[in-house]
């Protein structure tokens, strides 16, 4: 029975945290890599398989050193933030790029058996067909969108001149138990329940007609389990094929939380996109994953947590 090492950059995190949770249950060792700059050793158990490296990922000596002895990586590091990725685009590409091809290079350095990273479906931009699918056309809207499209192109550079095995997951909108919903990256979940329960007006830009796809991050969680357990290279939505619009999601999240407020409705966002919605084919058939967790049933955990 061989064990399995797996460094995880940004293990501290929202996303990084539940999947170090899972990858400890199943039998991982786990090595995090976090800076805590927006990560926080609050989010992670007490375990005798896990170890913690505070440290940054645009480090190479810190990078190649956390990733001595292991099999697997998972990065999960980032910037985070769309709107800061447009006003200090230098600090964003720092950490998003370079942080991630210093990433990548330690990987094939190391020989790891397998890279899963962070991609996004903000790749795409305006979406050109729904739902949208992996052979969608590139167009992002911002340096963040930018900067993930990049490093998709970075791993798969780095399989043909390294032979380095990587899956890049284009994750859509994420939501679960540990989203801070004061940090400047928190999504309208996170957002919206906080007002709720502090009996606040949410605030809602645009018409509220427009649709996301919310993903669990107990689900996101296992789709990097199983991409790090993969062979399949190139890019992979990680989504749950249904959309909801921000409406309908008000509603369920009044009903749940027993809270009817109005809403203080504002123009739409410069940024935003109308629609997006991802097509979840090859996350079930390359990954075996099937999303576990309905909105309704994620929202009532979420809600539980609070
Ligand atoms: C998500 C991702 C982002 C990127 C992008 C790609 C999150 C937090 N962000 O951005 O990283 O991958 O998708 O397309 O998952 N809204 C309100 N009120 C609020 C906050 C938001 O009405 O208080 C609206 C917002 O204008 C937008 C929708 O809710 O129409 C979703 O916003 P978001 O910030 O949760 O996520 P999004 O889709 O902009």
């Amino acid at each position: 029975n061989i064990i399995r090492q797996v460094l995880v950059t940004g293990g501290a995190g929202f996303i990084g945290s539940h999947s170090v949770e899972l990858l400890l249950a199943q039998g991982f060792r786990v090595r995090v890599l976090d800076n805590l700059s927006s990560g926080s050793l609050d989010n992670l158990p007490n375990h005798d398989r896990l170890e913690v490296i505070k440290g940054d990922i645009r480090d190479a000596e810190c990078v190649r050193s956390a990733i001595q002895g292991m099999s697997h990586c998972l990065h999960l590091a980032a910037q985070v933030s769309v709107s800061r990725s447009v006003e200090d685009p230098v600090a964003s590409a720092e950490q998003n790029i370079i942080g991630a091809v210093t990433v990548m290079q330690a990987a094939a350095e190391a020989g790891i058996t397998r890279l899963v990273y962070a991609s996004s479906a903000a790749v795409y931009g305006i979406p050109t067909q729904l739902p949208i699918f992996e052979k969608s056309s590139a167009a992002p809207l911002s340096p963040y969108g930018l900067e993930k499209w990049v490093d998709e192109r970075y791993a798969t550079l780095f399989e043909s001149i390294h032979g380095l095995s990587s899956l890049g997951l284009r994750y859509f909108n994420v939501y679960g138990p540990r989203q801070d919903p004061h940090s400047p990256y928190a999504g309208v979940i996170a957002r919206f329940l906080d007002c709720l329960l502090d009996h606040r007006s949410p605030t809602l830009f645009g018409d509220g007609r427009q649709t996301r796809d919310f993903v669990y991050v107990g689900d996101v969680a296992r789709a990097n389990l199983a991409a790090l357990l993969g062979h399949q290279q190139g890019v992979c939505n990680v989504a749950t094929g249904q959309r909801i619009d921000l409406l309908e999601l008000l509603d369920l999240l009044a009903d749940l939380t027993d809270c009817h407020l109005h809403v203080s409705q504002q123009p739409p966002r410069s940024e935003d996109i109308r629609d997006s919605w991802g097509d979840t084919q090859r996350l079930s058939a390359w990954l075996g994953i099937t999303p576990d967790w309905t909105l309704k049933e994620g929202l009532a955990a979420l809600v539980a947590e609070a």
